[in-house]
């Protein structure tokens, strides 16, 4: 496992390496009681079984999860950019070698999360057309740009760092094929976190310049990644909020505020060891708590990166379209090919009937 050569490995260095992703992968395995249950929305939830797409559901509960699941899907397709950027000019074909991987893996995770989507009644090019006209959102972290090589590091360590803290309870989410998706992804992304820690440390331990630039990169990604947890669950910010209704559905099992407690708990100690300064001065050990406190996130600055205006919206969706729409032969080829072969496979079938 990348990573593995600097720190040591049996200690875990993201939510997909700890017995909470075990439990929830084992959970996985516990869809056999719905005999007894039934299969009434209410009463399989209740059980904590799997809501599947054979089953009825209520609207809005279909559309949560739409929203969800297709956001998810448009930030790891989006996600691809920031670090794409630096794939031709990785400091080494080791290097290189492995962003492509990382970065074809997001493409895969958009795959699975389109498919799950899609269990859900609606067709991937509408969820697709929503992205690129502005109706769905996609993470407001992938709105910042990539600067230095560092920031491929700091993105593995804290954008997918944050990302599993997040993603591993929804491998319990209520909704079957959402829950089975995210049960592959945390794997993958444990080695994403793991290669950009892995950056981090060999940076660290180079020449002051390699150390400043690591430093700036942490300095720059910080915050941006505490706010992807999403809004604050009290005060003002909250009110409108899904949190509430989405964890009576089962969808989610933890707060935006509690997940980044934990993602900070988490992340604190691994800065230390790279040596990192994290930019915030309020960050100290709360005994009474048995957390660390943490200063105020600029919420102006989120709102306004939701609402299209961060550094790099604008070229992120312009990119976007133009590769929808450079695509299009690849998808009619491939298309043109299933027809094909649906018709021959059709005219056997007859001819094999028919003898
Ligand atoms: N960015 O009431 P809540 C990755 C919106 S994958 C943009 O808390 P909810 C892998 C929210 O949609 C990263 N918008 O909403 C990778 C809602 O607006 P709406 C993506 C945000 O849904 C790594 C409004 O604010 N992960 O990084 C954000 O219950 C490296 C109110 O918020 C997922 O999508 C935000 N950060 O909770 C790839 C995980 N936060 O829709 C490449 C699945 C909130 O009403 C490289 N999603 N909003 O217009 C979730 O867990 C949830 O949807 C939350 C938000 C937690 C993101």
């Amino acid at each position: 496992m990348y990573g593995n050569d600097v720190i040591d490995p049996n200690e875990p260095l993201n939510a997909a390496e700890t017995p909470d992703y075990d439990a929830a992968a084992e959970h996985d395995d516990q869809r056999d009681g719905r005999d007894a249950v039934g299969d009434d929305f209410d009463a399989l939830l209740a059980a904590d079984q799997r809501i599947e797409p054979r089953d009825a559901m209520p609207d809005d509960y279909r559309e949560t999860l739409i929203r969800q699941i297709a956001q998810h899907a448009h930030s790891e397709i989006i996600g691809m950019q920031p670090e794409g950027n630096w794939i031709t000019r990785a400091p080494s074909l080791r290097r290189k070698a492995i962003l492509i991987a990382k970065v074809q893996d997001e493409a895969g995770h958009g795959l699975y999360l389109y498919s799950a989507a899609e269990t859900l009644g609606i067709d991937r090019q509408e969820l697709l057309d929503r992205l690129h006209n502005g109706k769905q959102k996609y993470s407001s972290i992938f709105n910042y740009p990539t600067l230095t090589w560092a920031d491929c590091g700091a993105i593995g360590w804290l954008v997918d760092g944050a990302a599993i803290m997040n993603q591993v309870p929804l491998c319990r989410c209520s909704y079957g094929p959402y829950a089975r998706a995210m049960i592959r992804v945390c794997k993958e992304e444990s080695f994403h976190q793991r290669q950009g820690f892995e950056i981090l440390w060999n940076l660290m331990r180079g020449t002051e310049s390699q150390q400043a630039m690591a430093q700036d990169a942490a300095d720059r990604w910080w915050w941006p990644a505490l706010a992807m947890f999403g809004p604050p669950d009290t005060g003002e910010a909250a009110k409108g909020g899904h949190t509430e209704q989405s964890m009576a559905w089962g969808i989610k099992r933890f707060s935006n505020d509690d997940l980044r407690q934990k993602f900070v708990d988490m992340t604190v100690p691994q800065a230390e060891k790279l040596g990192l300064t994290l930019p915030d001065p309020d960050l100290r050990w709360n005994e009474e708590r048995g957390h660390w406190d943490f200063g105020e996130i600029d919420w102006d600055e989120f709102w306004q990166v939701l609402r299209g205006d961060g550094p790099c919206n604008a070229e992120r969706i312009e990119h976007r379209r133009r590769a929808h729409d450079e695509g299009a032969w690849v998808r009619e080829a491939a298309n043109a090919y299933a027809a094909k072969q649906a018709t021959r496979e059709r005219e056997q079938q007859q001819k094999e009937s028919a003898a």
